[in-house]
Formats: structure tokens, sequence, C-alpha cells
């Protein structure tokens, strides 16, 4: 976190100098473990087995925030009796099929949770998640209204608490040891300082990034820290929750209004082709009946209108048969391996360097080529815009130049410093940025490039009666525009965040999404952000110093929903509507309203003795003691039953890549339920001595990704000017490696070259081998923030990383893989095909 979120760690030194206590756990000694308290080392791709064993460590030495648990978690639902664990089945859960290795997720349900779902909705779930991977899930966990049976004394032996208390029984502190290589001593200090950290009167926060995300169970590593934060009652909680470190300045925004293919605005899913869907179906089967989500008719009509103005209209179905559909995974990965195939003919990169930052780069460089067209918008030339006339095939005489027929189109881009706008940080927080310079030469914003864009196509299609161009023709497109001192009519962004807002039948700027309508009177681009414009006020855009603030600072910036600070703060009230304690009191029931600093999570008036009619549906349904109020059953699940495709609870599985075999399933090495790509342009390293050392990619402080914005910096590149290796001395003598000279890390896919650093915080652990014995692990730090374009230049990392993905999110494993590393530089040119031919030849490997 002090390496690559340095202004937010400022808060974590803050917290320390008033003595809290810092761990870090990561593979590496950075500069984040030399000012935390405790740093627990541990081999990459293992956390699940080290969070397993404080699961376990909660649970056994009852550590646990009992209260919290029995009324705000699923600890009392009972599990179907169909459901068998890993510990039954060897390492699968119930329902794996191994031919096409997906989970039929049924036995997963509570136990009569599905009573009161119709069947169609249930067969079309199950329909969609076996055949399409469940690209339909949104947000807020799976829709389902039933009212599932209880054990609130938590004995029954299939009440969620029972069955996470048998999962997690073998993830002993002397298991924990054997997988991560986590001495029990350093096990036991951040077991202790944690559940001393939790409970009434103390919370514990946990930050994550990309250490945990990049994995083949990326979605279940947080699964796992979420069942601990909320057996500890740090959800809901100042000082509590699990803080999600963003990566662009607004990877957020990009999740909020995405980027995504499988969601709309709002976390609304994407519309499926292979279902026959109107409005009604569609929001039927999706928005559940309780909590928020029971409100989705209400955002999805506004959204239309936003977009369709008014060609939507009731009749019409407000223009929903507009939307696109999905017919399947179109995540970046299958896109670019259907361009592979020359089955996509145009390719938008904004903001983004695939050729470099992508996993498998040179899988990236092949689709790049069979396109038609690519458009790059951007600062530098980078190499995703360039690789067609020195790309890395084109040394190695694997691609000719006259052999692309990709037509280029670069166009350089406006940089954040020369456009207005809003940035949605790791806080759902909206902040505005002001354009401080214009835009030098033909820079342009990206809203002047898609407003330009979009009044082009609009005005070609303007007489066509082709049906499919009917979507255009029917967008709004009216933003204004402000011409500026350069002379460039330059969209408005402040009327676009207005239009995200929303407005009323009057045409006044919302509130907040409760007063969104179904009925097409209402307007309102993503329903999560509406109250940011509210009182025609850009919220956003507010900078009321803290010091003139009380502890939220509800005054600067805007965070969505609602401008609440805390998610499901409720829960910092006990069952009754009183503060957990008066230390931790954020949100309480005043006799006639919820009331507090933040934004009440929560109906306002809704008393804690509330018990909702039984056939009620949307906020009505909330119970006065249900804290988590985007779930169908308004608690935090320690269990999921519905939502994820690779297990309702997270199992260690070792990485698509390990140099082990899996100590607690031997039968399963990874992930079942992994997506894998193995193709002659996608090798996978097998285990085994040819590949033994383990490999985890990092950044710095000093660069920026990909690099396409540091690596043409000069100062930057003074600071850091080249790429490096780091090795511990042990892997240094065993490889015969010299400080400062060339080395290259090779496998099966390529070899990348940098300067070796031998360094004491490289530290080998000794790990179980499997068959009773132990074994010692060596790790090689990667950074990723070279290639071959700008004034510091290097090999880029993810030409050596293979595609490996998490099924839920379709995210790369670019933390832990297998690898060789060897003194001197890397063949080149053609020698380099040469040589990892004769590489993989040696693995036994098939050559390409
Ligand atoms: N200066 C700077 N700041 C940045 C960026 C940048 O490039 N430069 N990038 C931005 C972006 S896009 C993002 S997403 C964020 C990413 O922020 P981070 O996720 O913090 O960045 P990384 O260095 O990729 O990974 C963090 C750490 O994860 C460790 N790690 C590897 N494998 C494992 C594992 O299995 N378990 C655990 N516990 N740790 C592991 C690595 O050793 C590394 O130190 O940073 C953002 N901020
Ligand atoms: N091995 C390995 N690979 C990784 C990761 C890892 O940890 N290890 N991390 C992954 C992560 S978390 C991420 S986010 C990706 C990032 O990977 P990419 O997104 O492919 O790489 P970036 O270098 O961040 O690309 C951003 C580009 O946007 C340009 N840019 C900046 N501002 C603007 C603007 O306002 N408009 C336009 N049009 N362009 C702009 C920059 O010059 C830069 O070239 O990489 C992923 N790849
Ligand atoms: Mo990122």
């Amino acid at each position: 976190m002090a390496e690559a979120h340095p202004v937010g760690f400022q808060w974590v030194m803050e917290a320390k100098r008033r003595g809290a206590t810092v761990i870090h756990v990561d593979p590496r000694f950075t500069r984040t473990s030399a000012v935390a308290d405790v740093h627990v080392p541990l081999r990459a791709g293992t956390d699940i087995a080290f969070l397993g064993g404080l699961i376990r460590h909660v649970l056994e030495t009852g550590a646990y925030f009992e209260e919290y648990v029995k009324a705000y978690t699923n600890a009392p639902m009972l599990v179907s009796e169909e459901f068998r664990d890993t510990e039954d089945l060897d390492g699968v859960f119930s329902g794996f099929d191994p031919a096409t290795g997906t989970y039929d997720v049924h036995s997963w349900q509570y136990e009569d949770a599905d009573v009161e779902a119709s069947a169609g909705l249930r067969d079309e779930r199950a329909m969609v998640q076996e055949h399409e991977h469940a690209e339909i899930s949104g947000s807020g966990g799976a829709p389902f209204s039933a009212t599932p049976t209880r054990d609130d004394t938590l004995q029954h032996p299939r009440c969620v608490f029972q069955v996470l208390r048998r999962h997690y029984a073998r993830y002993t502190p002397e298991m924990v040891e054997q997988v991560c290589g986590i001495s029990p001593e350093n096990f036991r200090a951040v077991a202790d300082a944690l559940t001393r950290n939790s409970g009434r009167e103390r919370t514990s926060a946990f930050a994550y990034a990309v250490g945990w995300t990049h994995h083949t169970v990326g979605v279940q590593y947080i699964r796992a820290a979420s069942i601990l934060q909320s057996l500890l009652g740090n959800i809901g909680r100042p000082g509590g929750g699990i803080l999600a470190l963003r990566g662009h300045a607004s990877i957020q925004g990009s999740t909020d209004i995405p980027t995504l293919y499988d969601m709309l605005p709002g976390y609304i899913p994407m519309p499926h082709a292979h279902r026959e869907q109107d409005l009604t179906t569609f929001i039927e089967s999706n928005s559940g009946d309780k909590g928020y989500w029971g409100h989705m008719d209400t955002y999805l009509v506004s959204l239309l209108k936003a977009w369709f103005g008014d060609a939507a209209t009731a009749d019409n179905g407000f223009c929903f048969d507009h939307l696109p559909r999905l017919t399947g995974d179109h995540s970046s990965f299958r896109t670019v391996m259907a361009q592979a195939r020359g089955e996509v003919p145009g390719y938008f990169v904004m903001g983004e360097n695939p050729a470099v930052g992508t996993a498998n780069a040179k899988q990236q460089r092949l689709g790049l080529a069979k396109l038609e067209w690519l458009v790059v918008r951007d600062l530098n030339m980078i190499e995703t815009a360039t690789f067609w006339k020195d790309g890395p095939e084109i040394e190695t005489g694997e691609m000719r130049t006259e052999d692309i027929g990709t037509e280029v189109f670069f166009l350089p881009a406006a940089n954040h410093t020369e456009k207005d706008g809003t940035f949605t940080n790791t806080q759902r927080l909206l902040q505005w940025h002001h354009k401080a310079v214009e835009p030098p030469g033909d820079c342009r914003s990206e809203l002047w490039f898609y407003h330009q864009l979009g009044l082009r196509l609009k005005e070609r299609l303007a007489g066509s009666t082709d049906p499919r161009d009917r979507p255009l023709q029917d967008l709004t497109w009216n933003y204004p525009v402000e011409v500026g001192p350069t002379g460039i009519a330059e969209p408005s962004a402040d009327a676009v965040l207005r239009e995200i807002n929303g407005t009323d039948a009057d045409g006044r700027a919302l509130s907040s999404y409760l007063d969104m309508k179904a009925d097409g009177s209402t307007a309102g681009g993503c329903w999560i952000y509406t109250g940011v414009y509210a009182e025609e006020v850009n919220r956003a855009a507010r900078r009321r110093p803290g010091r003139e603030q009380d502890l939220v600072a509800a005054e600067w910036g805007w965070a969505w929903p609602m401008n609440r600070r805390v998610l499901y703060n409720r829960a910092s009230a006990d069952p009754d509507g009183k503060p957990w304690s008066e230390r931790k009191k954020l949100l309480w029931w005043d006799g006639e309203r919820w009331t507090g600093p933040d934004v009440p999570d929560f109906p306002v008036s809704t008393p804690p003795d509330h018990v909702p009619a039984e056939h009620s549906r949307g906020a009505e349904s909330i119970a006065g003691n249900e804290p988590f109020v985007m779930q169908g059953d308004g608690r935090a699940w320690l269990y999921a039953p519905a939502g994820l495709l690779d297990g309702p609870m997270p199992a260690h599985y070792e990485p698509q890549e390990s140099p082990v075999p899996n100590v607690l399933y031997p039968r399963h090495r990874a992930n079942p339920a992994r997506q894998q790509f193995p193709r002659p342009d996608n090798t996978y390293n097998p285990p085994g001595d040819h590949f033994p050392y383990v490999f985890t990619t990092f950044r710095v402080t000093e660069h920026h990704t990909a690099g396409g914005m540091s690596r043409w910096t000069p100062h930057l590149n003074e600071l850091f000017p080249q790429m490096f290796l780091e090795v511990s001395p042990e892997l240094a003598a065993e490889r015969g490696l010299v400080d400062n000279d060339w080395a290259h890390v090779v496998t099966a896919r390529s070899a990348v070259e940098g300067r070796v650093m031998i360094t004491e915080r490289a530290k080998p652990l000794r790990v179980g081998d499997g068959s009773g014995g132990t074994t010692v692990i060596h790790q090689i730090g990667v950074p990723w923030h070279w290639g071959p374009n700008g004034l510091s230049t290097g090999d880029a990392a993810n030409e050596i990383l293979s595609v490996a993905l998490d099924p839920n999110v379709h995210i790369m494993e670019t933390k832990a893989a297998t690898c060789d590393i060897r003194p001197g530089r890397r063949p080149r040119g053609p020698d380099l095909v040469a040589y990892l031919a004769d590489r993989r030849r040696a693995a036994g490997l098939e050559d390409q």
C-alpha cells in the first residue's frame, strides 16, 4: 500500500501513530513491510489457507463477535441436505462436472430457500449458469425471495455456522505453515492482534489490492476476508470493513458506470440474448423481492429514459430492446482469442496498453495483428500502437510488417489535468477535477471524442431504415458544449454528471434514487450516483476541509449511494438500535428514526423491532434488525448460497502453475472451476524441475502500470531506470546470479531479462512437499512496468505470464506462476524462438 497507494497510506501511518497495529501480508518485503509492525511473508497464492486458518482460529477459540454473528450474518441459516463440502468430496463441492469444469450450484442453496421462488426463475438461472457462466449476476448477491429455515442456537449440523466450522477444521496453524510457509509464531501474532482488536469496543480493517485479486481464486480470496470480518463484527462499523484499494484513478467509477461487458450502469445485469425477455420478465427474474434491488424497475426505466429520451415509451418497453444482449463470455481474453481467429474486425483501445500490460502480451499482439482496424487513444506512442513495426515478434521474425493488415489510427488524448471530470475512488467517493491547462495540439478529451463520434455516426445513419440503426437514431445526444480559448468545443462534463444524477418529470435534478419512477417520468444514467447533483449542486466538487467538519466529513466530495460513507452502517448498532459501544457509534435509533453522523444505510423510519408483512417487497420487506439491505436475506454471508461459480466457501487451491501439490486437497491442485486456455500461444508450465521457482509481478511507486505515462517521464526514469529481478542471496548462489549483472527469467511462453537485484528482502520459504516432507521455495519479484518504447525500455513481464482466469470475474493470474532463472541476457531475434522451443521440449511440452 505504501508503494502503490502512497497518498492513502498516510492515513495508515496516522493510525499507527495513534496506536494501531499494522500487519503486512506479502511474499515480498516492501516499503510497506518496512513501516509495518508485523510482516508476514507467505508463498504467493496461498492466502486462502492463511485466512482459512484465521477463520478456524476465530471459530475454535470463540473469539467471534457472537451477538453480531447470530443477528447479522447467515450463521443460523440451514444449508440444503444435498450440499456436500470439499471435505467430503476430496476437494470439490457438490455439483461439479469434471467434463466441463463447472459447477451446478443448486445443491449449495439454503434449505427451503427456493420454495417461494418461482420454478421458472430457478430454471432460468440454472440454465444461464450452466451454459453461459452466470454472466447475469450484476451485484448485490443473486436474487432470491424465500425465508430460509434458521437455527438461532447455531447447533444444527447443517446450519452455516457448523458447516463453516467443519469446512475449516483442517486449516490448523500447522497446515498454514505447510501450505504458506508462515511460522506458527507469526500466525499466532496475527491471530492475537486481530481478535484483540475486534468486538464491541474495537474494529479492524483489511485493505487489499491486486496481490489478492489476480489469482485463479481471486474472488474467493475476498470472500475469505469477508467471512473473517463478518465473524469479527468488523463490517458496517467505523474503522472496520474491507477496502478494495483501487488501481487507475477512477477504476471504481469504471465498474459503477461500467466498461465491463456484462453490466449496465449501477450493477444492473446486462440482458441475455438467449432468453426471450422483455422489460417486465427481465426485471422479474433479476430484481429479487426483498431489499433495494426490489426497485430495479425504477432504476432501469430511468436509465433507458436517460439514453433514449422521448423515444422510450411504456408501449415499447422504454426501448429495452435497444440494449445490446450478451451471448456469452465476452471478457477481454475471449475477445482477443476471437481476434486471433480473425473474428473481430475493429478494436478501440483507450487508456490501456495491452501489448505490455496484459498477461501473455504476445497473445494480445497476435490478436491485434488480425484486426482490420485499431484505434488507440493515448498520451504517448505506446507499444499497442506500434506493435506492427517494432514489436517483439518483428524482431524474432514471427511476424512481418508487410503481412499485417491492421489499419492503426493513433489519436492523441488529453490527460486528466487538461479536462474536467470526476474520479471515483476506493471509498466510492466522487471527486471533481478541474481543467488546469488546455490540451496541446490535437489532443482531445474522451468526452470530446465520444461526443464527436456519436454526432458523426448519428448524422450518417439519419436516413437509415435498417432496424439495427434505431438505437443510435433514438439515442439522446444533445450535450451543451463550451468553446475554450483554443477553440475546442468541449462537451460540458458538468452536464454529463447531471444526466447521470437524473432528473424528474419537470427536468429538475433528482435528490435520491428513491424518487426514481418506473413509469418513464424520471431519467437517470446511474441510480447509485443519484444525489451527486441534488439541488442542482455538483456535490463531487465540494471541498470543505475536514477540520471544519465532523468525523465523516460529508461535505468533501460525494460518496455513492446517497453520500453514505460506511455501507451497511445499521450494523454499527445492536439489534435494538443502540450503538455496540460509545467509542464506535455511528448510527443509532433515537426512538423515531435512525440518526448519527453518517447517512443511514437503512430505511430511516423503520424501527429496530419492525417485522415485515409476509408478502411485502422492496424496502418494505426489510426487517428492523437486518442491516445488509442489498442482500436478499438482509444478512452478511459467511456462506454464499448463490452468486459464485467456484464454491459457496473459499477453499485453498494452488495457482495454475505451482511447484508443490495441494497439501489440503491432493486430488485437486488448482481451482477445478478456473478458466484455462491451453493453446499453442498459451502453454502452461508443467510442475517439476524445469520451472522450479515461483515468480510474482509487482509495482514500484516510481512507475505506473504498463508505463505509458512513467516511461516517458525523465525524472521517474532516473529514479528507476531499468527492468530488474529481485532474488534472495540463496537463490543467487543456487543459480550463479551476480548482483547488478544480467539474468533472464524463462517460462514456457517466453523469457525476459533484467538486472539482478540480490536482496535479503527476498526470503526462501520452507513448505510441505505433499508427501510428508518439506521443500524450500524461492520466489522471484518481477516488476511489470517496462516495455520496448519510451525513455526507459526493457522487457515486459507479461511476456512470461500465461492466461488462466478466475471463473467469476475473468481476472488473470499475474501474482503466482512458475519459472526458471538463468544468468546472462536472453537470446535475441530468431534465437529466442529456438531457445524457448528447447526449453519446452526439455519440459516435455509439445512444441508450438
Ligand atoms: N506508483 C504506482 N501506483 C499505482 C500503480 C502503479 O503502477 N504505480 N498501479 C495502480 C493500479 S492499476 C493498481 S491495480 C494498484 C495495485 O496496487 P497493489 O496491488 O498494491 O500493487 P502490486 O505491486 O501489483 O501488488 C501488491 C503486492 O502484492 C504482493 N503479492 C503477490 N502475490 C501475492 C499473494 O499471493 N498474496 C499476497 N498477500 N500478496 C501478494 C506483491 O508482492 C506486491 O508487493 O496500484 C495502483 N497504484
Ligand atoms: N503482470 C502483471 N500485469 C498486470 C498487472 C500486474 O499486477 N501484473 N496489473 C493489471 C492491472 S491491475 C491493470 S489496471 C492493468 C493496467 O494495464 P493497462 O491499462 O493496459 O496499462 P496502463 O499503462 O495503465 O495504460 C493506461 C494508458 O492510458 C494512458 N492515459 C492516461 N490518461 C489518459 C486519458 O485521460 N485518456 C486516454 N485516452 N489515455 C490516457 C496512459 O498513457 C497509458 O498508456 O494491468 C494489469 N496487468
Ligand atoms: Mo489496476
